[in-house]
């Protein structure tokens, strides 16, 4: 029988005298996870295969994640993160045979994780945590932190990224993209802005999460949180990131796959009970500058999202995992909806546009 992907990582990481049984984390994405259990001790881990296609430089996540647990050590927080474990030697990564790079953690015992909102006091409840993140990092040297991914949310580049694609040689994919692509180069005054906050002095760089939705966070049987994880993107970023992602992942009526975009709408009650939670914990970090362009957050987090589904459609699909051939475009089709009906729920609401 051929050995399980994560053999040699676990021989490696027990070393000689435990014996570990392994069950797969089907949750996320980007890396791989297997809950693990020792069998001597009942201590429980996360083994996880890091994938560096996404994260070509993996001691940056480990550096990073070093620091930022480091910090939570020796402050007084709201919050913890789960422990970095270690390979023999004190290695925080091993390489196996194949080239295939492993990371461990705590598991934390009793912990579940969520994909849907229920209700507006569950955004709240999302809100608070990532606010408490970054609130919690505000007297740390954001800039200590390496940017795992290339300009992840700036909205310029990503701007520039999707010009470059209307160059690709997917003529057919082009074609069909007209009214999308027309919508969004409509938009590129939300690039501009972006421009202006990070010239200006005003934004200044705070550690973000840079993934703030439901499922990044742990919480217990009752429901209530235990703390924020998935932090390979916590980086130096502005202060729109997560609001703006929150916003993005739970205002909408419909879900980011949902193809059925003429029942989209703006949850009023959501959008509000997440910019309630967030202010309740950042207000006085704040600048003014922030605090006057709070409604930028949504309109760049879905923009930029349009901008990134539609790329990688007219690139070919490099990027995003797909389940079938149009997936990208459809999702585009969705953020541009979700764009477009936010744009006219902040001008009623707050009389806000950019
Ligand atoms: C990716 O795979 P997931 O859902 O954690 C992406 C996010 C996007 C999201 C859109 C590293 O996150 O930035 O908002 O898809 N993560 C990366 O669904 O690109
Ligand atoms: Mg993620």
């Amino acid at each position: 029988m051929k050995p399980a992907p994560y053999q040699e990582a676990l021989d490696a990481f027990a070393a000689t005298f435990h014996q570990f049984t392994a069950e797969p984390v089907t949750t996320g994405l980007i890396n791989q996870s297997w809950k693990i259990t020792c069998q001597q001790t009942g201590e429980l881990f996360l083994l996880q295969q890091v994938n560096t296609t996404i994260f070509p430089e993996p001691e940056q996540l480990q550096h990073n994640y070093e620091l930022l647990w480091k910090h939570i050590r020796e402050t007084t927080l709201s919050f913890t993160i789960p422990a970095p474990k270690y390979f023999a030697g004190d290695a925080a990564l091993f390489i196996d045979s194949n080239n295939k790079c492993w990371r461990v953690f705590e598991f934390v015992p009793g912990s579940v994780t969520l994909d849907t909102i229920e209700n507006p006091e569950q955004a709240k409840t999302v809100a608070v945590t990532f606010a408490a993140f970054t609130a919690g990092f505000a007297n740390f040297d954001a800039t200590k932190l390496h940017p795992t991914i290339h300009r992840f949310h700036d909205l310029s580049f990503r701007f520039d990224q999707f010009k470059e694609s209307l160059h690709s040689q997917y003529y057919e994919r082009l074609h069909q993209s007209a009214l999308v692509i027309e919508e969004l180069k409509k938009r590129e005054r939300y690039s501009s802005f972006y421009d202006i906050i990070s010239d200006s002095g005003e934004f200044p760089l705070r550690v973000m999460h840079h993934d703030a939705k439901i499922s990044n966070i742990l919480f217990d049987s009752s429901g209530k949180v235990i703390c924020p994880v998935d932090l390979d993107t916590s980086m130096p970023g502005y202060f729109f990131s997560d609001l703006g992602d929150m916003i993005r992942s739970m205002v909408a009526s419909q879900d980011e796959k949902d193809k059925e975009l003429d029942k989209l709408y703006v949850r009023k009650e959501f959008y509000e009970a997440i910019l309630d939670g967030y202010l309740s914990v950042l207000e006085n970090q704040l600048t003014e500058a922030e605090k006057k362009y709070i409604h930028f957050a949504g309109l760049a987090m879905i923009c930029m999202q349009a901008l990134r589904f539609l790329t990688d459609y007219l690139n070919g699909d490099i990027y995003y995992r797909i389940e079938y051939p149009e997936q990208n475009y459809d999702r585009a089709k969705n953020q541009l909806t979700l764009l477009q009906k936010m744009e006219g729920f902040l001008e009623k609401q707050y009389a806000f546009s950019i």
